[in-house]
Parts: C-alpha cells; structure tokens; sequence
C-alpha cells in the first residue's frame, strides 16, 4: 500500500503516514471490506503504525492504536483533544449537541456533566440508597431467572429489564413490570439508535446524502420519535409533581438547577438564573441529557453483562472459581454487598478481564482537537478528528500476554492481589471519561456477585456456545444466546434460599 507521506500537516515536525486518499472518497477505499472498524483500523496499524492519518471522506483523522497515544491524547493533553465533531445522527438524537456525549466542550456541557455525575454518587453516598436500588433490581432478575426452571433462556430481557429498572429509578424515578409495552418499545428503540447512530456510517461522513432518502436516517428518525413521546410524558409527570428541595432523581436535579450538594446548588439550568438563559438553555438540554443518561447507562450495563455471561459459558472453570471465593467470602445466608468488594478481587478480575477483552466501546466517540497540539512528537492542526482504538490497546501484544485468550488472573498478582495495568481503560480517561463508572463498576459488581452465589449458567442443551466476536453498532454487543439456569445447592431449593437462610 503506497503510503503518501505529509498530507496534511503543519511544516516542521515530522509527517504522519497517511493512508492513500482520492478526492471526496479520501481514504474510504482502505476502509473497505467486512471487517468491523476496530479490526480493521488494528491491521492497518500493522501496515502504517501504530500512529497514522486518514481521511474520512473529506475529514482529516488520526487514528491511535497504542496506549502511548491514547494517554496523550486522553490524559496528558486531554482538554486540547475533548471536543467532539459534529454528524448528522447525533445531531438528530442529541437536538444539536444538548447532551453530553456528543456535545462539544462548552461551558454548559460541564455543568450538565457535573450534574449528572453528582446525582448518580450522591444518591450512593451517605445513604446507601444506590446499592439498595441495584440489589432490588437483582433481587428481580433472580426471580425472572428462576421461573425459566432449567429450560433454555435468552438473558438479555430479564437482564435488560433490571438494569433498565436502576437507571430508571435514578433518572426518573420509575419502574417495569416485566411485559410492560412501555419497556419492550424503549428495548426497541435503544436497539434501533445503537444500530444506527454515530457509527461510521456515510451520512456522517458526508452531510449532505441526509437530502436523499436513506434507510438508516428513516430508521434512526422513527427511534427518536418513539422516545421522544416516553420523554415528553416523563417531563410533563415531572413538572406537575416538581417541588422545592431535595430532588427526586436526576431529571428533577436538572429541572431545580441543585443536586442536593450544597456547594453546587445553583449551578445548575435554573440556578444560573438569566445568564445561561441569554446563552440559549432551553428545556432540550434537561431532556436530551436525561434521555442520554438513561440511554448509557442501559446499553453499556446490560451489554457488559450479556458478554460476562457468554464469557462463563465458554470458561466454567472461572465461573466456579468465583462462585467458591463467594461461598468463602459471603456465604450463602445473605447477599453480597460492596463491603465484600474488597474481600472479592478474583471476581473483580473476571469482571475487569471482560471489559478488556470486549470493551463496549471499542473505538471510542471521536474525539476532536480544539486547538493545535500534539501526538506522538507530531503537530495535529485544530480540528482534526482523533479515534482512539480501546480494542488495539486492550489487544496490545506488548501490554498483555496473549491479549486474545480469556484470562481474569491477569489483573492478580501472585498473591491474588489485584493489580490494575494503566493501559486498561475500558471507560475511556480525561475530561471525557465515563461520567457512569462509578455507578457501572457498583452494578457490574452487584449483579455478577448476586447472580453467580445463587445460580450457575450453563450452555443450553444442543445449542453452540455464544459467539464472542459480537456485533458493532455504537457499542460492541454478543449476539442473542441462549443458557440454562441452575440453582445452586447451597442457596436452598425451590426457591429463594436467601430467606429461608434468614436473608438480612
Ligand atoms: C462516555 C464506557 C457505563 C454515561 C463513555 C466513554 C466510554 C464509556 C468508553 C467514552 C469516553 C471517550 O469518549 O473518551 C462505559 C462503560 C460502561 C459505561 C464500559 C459500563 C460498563 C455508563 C453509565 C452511564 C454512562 C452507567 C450512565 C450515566 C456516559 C456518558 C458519557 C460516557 C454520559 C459521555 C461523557 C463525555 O463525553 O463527556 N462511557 N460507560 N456510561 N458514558 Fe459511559
Ligand atoms: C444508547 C441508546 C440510547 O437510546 C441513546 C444513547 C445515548 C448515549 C450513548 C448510548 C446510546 C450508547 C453508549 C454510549 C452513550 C454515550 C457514551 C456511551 C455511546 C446510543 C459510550 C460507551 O461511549
């Protein structure tokens, strides 16, 4: 492949290779093929570098495949790169930029990030309402698990619906029944939006095909629409029941402005008074960064979950290493909680070795230079896109050992202590991480712990194991599987063993 050296870039540090590139189609014809993106711009890391330019269409981008990129980019100069480039789908999903994900960095977009990941730890904090909420919710999924009797079953409904339920809770203070048509059409259009948005696909690489008819705008436009009326009712709920004081949950804590921390009260939407109103708030931006906490913190939970499962399947000599340091640890007379976290590193190191092996986001959401900086000792013009590779990295042959197999004691050391390398950062890192981690990490350990002292999952009879390459939408999903449930002895027969071995 004829690498052209200097496209691109300011004279006096050295050139960045690039990928071939022709008018319009820049280097799109590299980009070719079956490949899911992550893959592909892997190997061409092995062509390029680890380091290497290309063109989207007419965008300009770098791509970095290696953890020495990414903390530059992320961490060492993380504010000069934590803008985002505009595209068409997630305009229409985010009202032009009223969120947080895809919002570039502005000054209302730190408050609005503030705020949301001040409600989620406040709620946790000082009362442990939050670890309350997520074990009711595991506590459901057990009982859904539970009625399946040993027959095969798909786990992404039951496991959907109860994370569904905890960021339901937090944002809109509500709940599911299970086969409520309210939770089936939200799964459906979760579902549309994750396969359609912000995806590499062509109308975001070039604006102007959104004038021609186009199946994946139709599609993504009828999601929208659908959670757009579930968001209008929720609202309007809202309003109506809004009072002063401690707000209920995360859209109450952005319709008042406050957040129940008294350092922060009035910063918020309403608290900023007219000056953030002169900037242009309007009720959008409460709604778009509600709808997009509940949107992440659904696909992302439920996502990690479904590959710990199929992951299980294929190793079970790793689910019954978890389940013996669980019966050491807590015993079968109660339910984990997270002071047992501390006392449970093989089962965090399984957990950890999931988002490794199959981060959710696997290229992360572009990332744009505001100014003119840096990577890798090579000048990077304002406005050039940046993808960071999370799969290259958490693959990276000189980072980990055999990155392709499964392998959880890779975050222990010899005492089974645990060990976090840094180029492990399934939540990405910098001003741009994961507002959700803590909550994530919180409900990842609840529901793994909770599920795996109760029941062991095995591969269904007569049916293959899950497929572990996945499917990449905007997050990097298993494809349906489905398993056997058992009850474990030890948690008591028929039943929710918990109470019967006087469950506090
Ligand atoms: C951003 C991962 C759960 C909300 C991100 C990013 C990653 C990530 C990789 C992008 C970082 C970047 O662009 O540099 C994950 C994983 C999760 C998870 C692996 C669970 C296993 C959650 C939850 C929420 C959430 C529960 C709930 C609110 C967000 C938001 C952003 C984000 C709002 C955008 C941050 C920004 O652009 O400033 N997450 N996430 N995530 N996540 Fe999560
Ligand atoms: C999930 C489907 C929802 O309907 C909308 C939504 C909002 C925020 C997105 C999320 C989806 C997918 C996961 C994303 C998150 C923002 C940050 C997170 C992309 C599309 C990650 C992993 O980066």
């Amino acid at each position: 492949g004829g690498t052209v050296w200097g496209c691109h870039h300011p004279p006096s540090t050295p050139p960045l290779p690039c990928l071939p590139s022709l008018p319009v189609l820049g280097s799109l014809l590299s980009l070719r093929g079956d490949q899911p993106l992550h893959l592909r711009l892997r190997e061409l890391g092995h062509r390029y570098g680890p380091l290497y330019a290309l063109y989207l269409g007419p965008h300009y981008t770098v791509v970095v495949n290696s953890y020495q990129h990414a903390r530059e980019v992320l961490l060492q100069r993380g504010k000069e790169f934590a803008g985002r480039p505009k595209m068409v789908t997630t305009e229409l999903l985010t009202r032009g930029g009223k969120d947080i994900a895809f919002s570039d960095y502005t000054p209302l977009w730190k408050i609005h990030r503030r705020l949301v990941h001040n409600s989620f730890t406040l709620f946790g904090e000082g009362s442990s309402r939050l670890q309350d909420i997520v074990l009711e919710a595991v506590e459901a999924l057990c009982c859904d698990l539970q009625a399946s009797r040993g027959q095969a079953v798909d786990p992404g409904p039951p496991l959907m619906r109860a994370v569904t339920n905890v960021v339901c809770t937090l944002v809109f203070s509500s709940t599911y029944q299970p086969g409520d048509p309210e939770l089936t059409s939200v799964m459906e259009y979760n579902d549309g939006i994750v396969q359609t948005i912000a995806n590499g696909g062509l109308v975001d690489i070039y604006p102007w095909l959104r004038f021609f008819p186009n199946q994946t705008l139709t599609r993504l436009r009828d999601c929208i629409n659908i959670r757009d009326t579930l968001l209008n009712k929720k609202l309007e709920e809202h309003k109506v029941s809004l009072s002063v004081g401690e707000p209920r949950d995360l859209l109450d804590a952005l319709l008042q402005g406050q957040t129940g921390d008294k350092q922060t009260r009035g910063s918020g939407v309403r608290g900023q008074g007219s000056r953030l109103e002169e900037e242009g708030i309007c009720e959008d931006h409460v709604l778009m960064t509600a709808a997009e906490a509940f949107g992440a913190g659904v696909e992302t939970t439920s996502t990690t979950l479904l590959w710990v499962l199929a992951f299980l399947l294929h190793h079970p000599q790793v689910q019954g290493r978890v389940q013996r340091e669980l019966d050491e640890v807590v015993g079968c007379g109660r339910s984990p909680n997270v002071s047992d976290r501390a006392h449970l590193p093989y089962l965090d190191s399984v957990i950890n070795e999931v988002m490794r092996i199959r981060p959710v986001s696997p290229v992360l959401i572009p990332h744009i230079a505001l100014t003119t900086s840096s990577i890798g000792g090579h000048s990077v013009r304002k406005g050039t896109r940046v993808l960071v590779n999370m799969w290259a990295i958490h693959h990276d042959p000189d980072h980990w050992d055999t990155p392709q197999d499964f392998r959880p004691e890779r975050f222990l050391d010899n005492e089974g202590r645990r060990i976090t390398p840094s180029c492990f950062m399934p939540f990405g890192a910098g001003p741009r991480v994961c507002v959700g981690e803590s909550l994530a990490r919180l409900e990842l350990f609840l529901f793994v712990s909770g599920l795996l002292q109760r029941f062991s999952f095995s591969p269904a009879p007569g049916v293959s194991l899950p497929d572990l390459q996945g499917r990449l939408g905007v997050v990097l999903q298993p494809l349906r599987y489905s398993l056997t449930v058992t009850p474990r002895p030890s948690w008591g027969v028929g039943g929710r063993g918990g109470e019967a071995a006087g469950r506090i």
